[in-house]
């Protein structure tokens, strides 16, 4: 016999959850002990609801999905913001809340943690706008029913969903679950429409004398890496892949071209954008910030729009598609047209890697970049924080095999703390490389103490310079100046009377590089190097694209 508790674990544990993230609170005290009682799951506590999501957003990008349990209210709206974040980067995240006692509901009883008002409805209805599926259990009856619709909504749409338990349901008896697949299948493509599709896409593209691919974000929601591999290969286009989609399509694959961010794209990318007669856009989104504050949104009537479950191609809107359907089925009917290949091989050069400057000098953010480059393996995942951290990031070049991940549609600074420890956690093969600013590290800096406790050898640069730069470059002014904190000696704060973290310092190139050999060395917990660079010591690329950006914001209302 089963609980709502106990089929909720079950559920987690087949939807593949080795791991659920908690805040502990009166209102799921008594689900967490439920959950405690299934064997294939661990719980991890967290120091706080916003760090518990971005640690289940960081799990579910290593792992597919994610569950983050955490109290009534109080807990569910600082929860909230993470799982903001899940729906705009397509994680399935489950946000579960403890929930009221039901004799209180309608009962015009005055609850704790709540707005002292008698509605109790505000984080479910919060959440409807935050998910794809938003149930409060009202009945142990109708438990599996609710739990099975918002995880299998969660798995199909690639997005977040919210399950509220009350706290006397929680252990209450309820059926025991059913096959899995009914949770898992996904519907196949309409065959009609698919083949409709892929007639006009490969129509559209065999009328253009210069075609490319771009690869975008919502390739790996979609499942769709391998299908859209197999059509670059039959296409023989050159192949240009957005910063959010950076490690999606290989970076050594002799048809990469390169990052493209508009004017700050890799050498030669933006260029060959332009020349480019029509475009395949897989799984892309462009916004203010993809797009360099609106200057390189792609022509309409250039492209063809392959979404997540909708296909624009000029003249044509289909959906309820599967990306990954059309675009293999599509890689069947293209003619090969290698022309922005052939020109991408006449425009690019090599792009020369930073040159090593003098050890002993002032440590440049140029040297950190070439160091942490010279680091990244087959093995290595990177994960970078907004800030001149994306910059940082997007440009390196990326071994066979290694992963980047940027939270760059939510941007949400101090998501790459707990979002790497949720990361190593999912994906313990891996090793795993966060790159933080002094600003965003103060958001959610306790949650290198998880990393402590759970033995976490993650290395974190933390790149001081002693402010906001990012904001410096989009708008300056006396806010983006903060309190600097001595980040290396946090360490042994979080350390405390346990722990193997260990936080170091450098201020030179040398210091750096034997930072990071006793970062390599340090297995048995995380360390983080703070390095110390100049406030204005930030990369080309994230000037021009702030004062874009700065230009965008700043465009008048128009007038009716
Ligand atoms: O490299 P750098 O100095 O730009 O990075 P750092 O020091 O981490 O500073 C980041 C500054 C920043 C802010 C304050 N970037 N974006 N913001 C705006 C912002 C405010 N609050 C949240 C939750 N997210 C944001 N992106
Ligand atoms: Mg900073």
């Amino acid at each position: 016999m089963h609980t709502v508790g106990s089929y909720l674990a079950t559920r987690l544990a087949q939807i593949g959850l080795k791991h659920h993230f908690v805040v502990p609170g009166d209102y799921n005290l008594v689900l967490l002990d439920q959950l405690l009682s299934n064997p294939d799951m661990q719980q991890i506590g967290c120091a706080n609801e916003l760090n518990a999501s971005f640690a289940a957003e960081g799990y579910a990008r290593a792992n597919g999905a994610a569950a983050c349990v955490i109290t009534f209210s109080v807990g569910a709206l600082s929860a909230l913001n993470g799982i903001g974040g899940a729906y705009a980067e397509n994680l399935p995240v489950i946000l579960i809340s403890g929930g009221p006692n039901t004799n209180d509901s309608g009962a015009q009883h005055l609850l704790h943690h709540t707005l002292g008002t008698y509605d109790f409805s505000y984080p479910r209805e919060i959440a409807e706008h935050l998910t794809c599926a938003a149930v409060a259990i009202t009945s142990a009856d109708d438990a599996p029913y609710l739990i099975d619709h918002a995880l299998r909504t969660a798995l199909r749409e690639h997005k977040p969903a919210y399950i509220e338990i009350p706290c006397n349901l929680a252990n209450a008896d309820c059926a025991s679950p059913g096959p899995i697949s009914s949770l898992t299948l996904v519907a196949p493509s309409d065959p009609a429409t698919l083949q409709a599709a892929v007639t006009a896409a490969a129509a559209f593209l065999a009328s253009r004398s210069r075609p490319l691919l771009l690869a975008g974000p919502k390739l790996r929601a979609a499942g769709a890496q391998g299908a859209f591999r197999k059509l670059a290969e039959a296409l023989g286009s050159a192949v240009a892949v957005m910063p959010a989609a950076k490690g999606l399509f290989p970076e050594d694959h002799p048809q990469f071209a390169g990052i493209a961010l508009g004017e700050v794209s890799t050498y030669g990318c933006n260029e060959l954008i332009d020349w480019a007669d029509g475009l395949l856009c897989a799984g892309t989104v462009f916004t203010d910030y993809s797009t360099v504050g609106w200057t390189s949104l792609p022509v309409a009537n250039k492209i063809i729009d392959a979404g997540f479950d909708r296909i624009r191609v000029p003249g044509h809107d289909f959906s309820d598609l599967r990306l990954a359907d059309f675009l293999s089925a599509l890689a069947d009917k293209v003619q090969a047209n290698p022309a922005t290949m052939v020109e991408y091989a006449r425009i690019r050069t090599p792009i020369a890697p930073p040159a090593a400057v003098p050890a002993q000098g002032k440590l440049t953010r140029n040297e950190l970049v070439r160091q942490v480059q010279a680091l990244l393996t087959t093995e290595s995942t990177l994960l970078v924080e907004t800030g001149d951290s994306w910059f940082n990031g997007m440009y390196l070049s990326l071994p066979p095999g290694a992963g980047f991940e940027i939270e760059m549609q939510w941007g949400h600074i101090g998501w790459s703390i707990p979002a790497s420890f949720g990361f190593a956690l999912g994906a313990p093969q891996r090793r795993v490389i966060a790159m933080s600013g002094d600003g965003s590290f103060q958001v959610t800096a306790q949650e290198v103490a998880q990393m402590i406790r759970h033995k976490l050898p993650i290395i974190i640069f933390l790149i001081n310079n002693r402010g906001y730069t990012i904001e410096v470059e989009i708008h300056d002014g006396p806010y983006n100046n903060i309190k600097n904190w001595d980040y290396a000696g946090l360490i042994g704060v979080f350390n405390a009377d346990s722990g193997d973290g260990k936080g170091l310092r450098a201020g030179t190139g040398d210091e750096l590089a034997a930072a990071i050999q006793q970062a390599k060395q340090n297995t048995r917990g995380p360390t983080l190097i703070e390095c110390e660079i100049d406030r204005d010591d930030c990369t080309r690329q994230m000037i021009s694209w702030g004062r874009r950006v700065a230009t965008a914001n700043a465009r008048p209302p128009r007038s009716n």
